[in-house]
């Protein structure tokens, strides 16, 4: 093994809804390691703020519009990616929503949305990219999973149950297509400072720290929520040559909450 094992140089990574947080984060450590960079975000305002984003930290990234949803857009997208930039290497199912309400005041509706954002959409997108992933002889397949994909909490049964799935998707992807060199990985972040956790962290009108905050920080052994940047080296790792014999395997990275019973109030 040498260090180019751990370099991306060449590869063509497409990172979903990665026109910030966690995605954005993963895309621009995959910059840093010499891959291209392709994203997709639901509309061009988000696309646009993702390129200048990315322009800024230095990344001529390339940015499309597409609901990860439709089936009809993401094939479009891969055949449009496929001849503007070439095929692609490396797929990042990054793209996700919550929607936090209890169980049973949850619509069917909004649990469907969820569902098929976290779940239905890395199953399409997927799809669209393992065919040229077979033809070119390799492929690395990276789904975003989560802390859920493994507990569950009030309020988050959609979600859960989408990251639960997702787990499940990435091991059957690996059991499928492991013969044609593509390995597909999970990561699942704990808690990380992004837009989407935000509302957890809000500080409470007296200035105190938000409960939900205080309760993350006493199971984290790291004492602390996780930066998205955090990610970049465990999600290199997944995407390089360094993990070839690394398959249906979903690597936390959440500062050891999986391992821990929580601090003693
Ligand atoms: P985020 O800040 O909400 O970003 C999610 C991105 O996905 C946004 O750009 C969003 O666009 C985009 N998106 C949503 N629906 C889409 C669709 N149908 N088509 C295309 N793009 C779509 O979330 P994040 O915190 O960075 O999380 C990214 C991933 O990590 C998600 O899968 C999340 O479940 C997972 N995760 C997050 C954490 C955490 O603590 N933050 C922990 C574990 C796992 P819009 O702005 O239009 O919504
Ligand atoms: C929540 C949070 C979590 C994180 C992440 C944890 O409401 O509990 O949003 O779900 O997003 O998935 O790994």
């Amino acid at each position: 093994m040498t260090m180019n094992d751990f370099r991306l140089d060449g590869k063509i990574a497409l990172v979903t809804g990665a026109s910030y947080g966690i995605g954005f984060a993963i895309a621009s450590g995959f910059a840093a390691a010499g891959a291209t960079i392709v994203f997709n975000d639901i509309n061009q305002e988000l696309v646009d703020k993702g390129l200048a984003a990315y322009k800024e930290a230095g990344i001529e990234a390339h940015g499309y519009v597409c609901d990860v949803t439709n089936e009809e857009q993401v094939n479009n997208l891969v055949a449009t990616v496929e001849k503007e930039v070439g095929v692609i290497d490396i797929l990042v199912n990054n793209a996700g929503i919550i929607k936090r309400i209890p169980m049973c005041d949850m619509t069917a509706e909004d649990f469907r949305k969820v569902i098929d954002v976290d779940l239905n959409a890395p199953f399409i997108v997927a799809k669209a990219v393992i065919p040229s992933m077979i033809k070119k002889g390799h492929g690395k397949i990276i789904n975003i999973c989560s802390m859920m994909s493994e507990l569950g909490r009030e309020t988050v049964s959609a979600y859960a149950a989408a990251k639960g799935g997702l787990k499940m998707l990435t091991r059957n992807i690996c059991s499928e297509y492991g013969e044609y060199n593509i390995q597909c990985n999970g990561i699942g972040p704990g808690y990380i400072e992004t837009p989407q956790t935000a509302p957890l962290r809000e500080r409470q009108a007296d200035g105190s720290r938000h409960p939900f905050d205080q309760f993350i920080v006493a199971k984290t052994p790291a004492a602390r929520w996780g930066k998205p940047e955090e990610l970049q080296g465990p999600a290199v790792f997944l995407a390089s040559d360094a993990s070839n014999f690394v398959n249906g395997h979903v690597l936390y990275v959440d500062g050891g909450i999986l391992a821990y019973i929580g601090k003693q109030p």
